[in-house]
């Protein structure tokens, strides 16, 4: 029986202490939060700019507007919803509030909403309608609502900064799950005359203390950054880490390629967001009805936003009806389809993958034609690989590079010459530790 007990306390002592070095092992630098981890899961969602200047045909309202100019005549936002899901988008981030200061709801905080537009006789609150939406759907909701309120007359004193709290509590509080917060970095003159210093400190705090688990998008964060650019590309080199301290959102942020690529050694993860428009501006404006993108060029904005390791946010603004036009509705069904059929399947599912330290080799026993490999590290470990290649040939002893480049993090899907191979070899050339990779998988992507 001693011996028996004996055994159990150095068998339970050798797994403690191989987890505990395991554990150990496995962390390296800065990794995401529980709620950021899930933010990188869902890959692509959609923004809707929607608010007086789809009705006046401007992208940046001047905040004196007649609030009567907004009046979609059909809006349905289940429709809104039931697109973004359909096109497999995970939610929707919708203009609350753009520059112009314009309350897509009836705040108490402003003399400039939907209140005091004759639309639904000044009962009506596009917020409200659109979480229902959402609700109904399965998919998540984030709201902007713009630091820069070019329409309140305390814009641009201290007591602005109280005023845009009260504004987010009101969203924050009023309207269920908020997934995601959106800062625009835009900070202009208010009605008179005046620019606004922002309290980002206490609007944070505030924010995080109406909902725990929402996430905060600006230039820097703190939770989601902004990739440098309004075309949807992020950098092949990607790292999901960012230096933020000494810099500010908008003019006093860091580079736009810096932002673009993140920090080497960046001691905050903060992931990038790739926003895009569907078409030409951000607002609907009919004239633009044949600048709406292919699925064909989505698809690619995919691949180097998503495929890149960051996340896409497409912009799909509602008309002058409030609803989603069709052109856009197509383009984005298009999109699914195209990426469905991309990533249908995977070639490599019966191959033999040895994974012999900083080297994958997987080996099939008929050859295979590719001309994509998705890559995944175990980003909850920390973001390491910092170069690898691509080798393909018919036997291990045989192989020849066709492929190379720098960061994977929580997905790269690289692209290459078609290849016809029974072998294929990933092999890391540098690494900050131990690589942790997650799933590989070899794919043919029709042009
Ligand atoms: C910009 C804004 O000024 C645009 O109007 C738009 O909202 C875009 C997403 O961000 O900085």
């Amino acid at each position: 029986m001693k011996k028996y007990i004996y055994l159990f306390f150095t068998t339970v002592l050798f797994f403690l202490t191989s987890n505990k070095i395991l554990v150990a092992q496995e962390k390296f630098g800065p990794t995401p939060t529980k709620q950021q981890l899930a933010w990188h899961e869902k890959e692509f969602y959609l923004f809707m700019h929607f608010g007086p200047n789809t009705f006046t045909n401007l992208e940046w309202g001047k905040g004196s507007e007649d609030p009567n100019v907004f009046n979609p005549t059909a809006i349905d936002c289940n429709q809104w919803a039931s697109i973004a899901k359909a096109a497999g988008a995970k939610g929707i981030i919708i203009t609350a509030k753009h520059h112009d200061g314009f309350s897509l709801w009836p705040s108490k905080f402003s003399k400039h909403t939907v209140r005091e537009s004759k639309w639904m006789n000044g009962k009506g609150d596009v917020i409200k309608m659109l979480s229902e939406a959402c609700k109904k759907a399965g998919i998540e909701m984030g709201v902007y609502i713009s630091p820069w309120d070019r329409n309140h007359p305390e814009y641009g004193t201290a007591a602005y900064n109280d005023i845009y709290i009260q504004t987010m509590k009101e969203l924050l509080t009023g309207y269920g799950n908020l997934t995601e917060l959106w800062w625009d970095g835009a900070n202009g003159e208010g009605p008179n005359g005046k620019k606004q210093v922002y309290d980002f400190t206490r609007f944070k705090d505030s924010a995080m203390s109406y909902q725990p688990n929402i996430l905060i998008f600006s230039d820097i964060g703190p939770h989601i950054r902004w990739v440098g650019n309004e075309n949807g590309l992020i950098n092949e080199t990607n790292w999901n880490l960012l230096d933020t301290a000494g810099f500010k959102r908008g003019e006093g942020a860091p580079a736009n390629d810096t932002l673009n690529r993140g920090n080497f050694n960046g001691k905050n993860w903060i992931g990038a967001e790739a926003d895009v428009s569907i078409r030409k501006g951000w607002f609907y404006h009919e004239e633009e009805d044949s600048t709406v993108k292919s699925g064909k060029t989505l698809f690619n904005l995919y691949l180097n936003s998503v495929g890149h390791g960051g996340n896409l946010l497409l912009n799909v603004p509602p008309n002058r009806k409030g609803l989603i036009a069709p052109q856009d509705s197509a383009a984005l069904m298009d999109f699914r389809k195209i990426r469905e059929a991309a990533f249908k399947t995977n070639l490599f599912k019966n191959a033999v993958i040895k994974n012999n330290k900083n080297e994958i080799e997987i080996c099939l026993t008929t050859p295979v034609t590719i001309n994509s490999i998705q890559l995944q590290e175990q980003i909850k470990f920390g973001q390491r690989v910092i170069r690898f290649e691509i080798y393909a040939g018919d036997n291990e002893a045989d192989m020849k590079k066709i492929a190379g480049s720098t960061t994977i993090g929580r997905k790269k899907i690289i692209q290459f010459p078609t290849t016809t191979a029974k072998c294929f070899k990933v092999k890391i050339i540098e690494t900050k530790a131990s690589p942790i990779m997650g799933a590989v998988a070899g794919y043919f992507i029709k042009n």
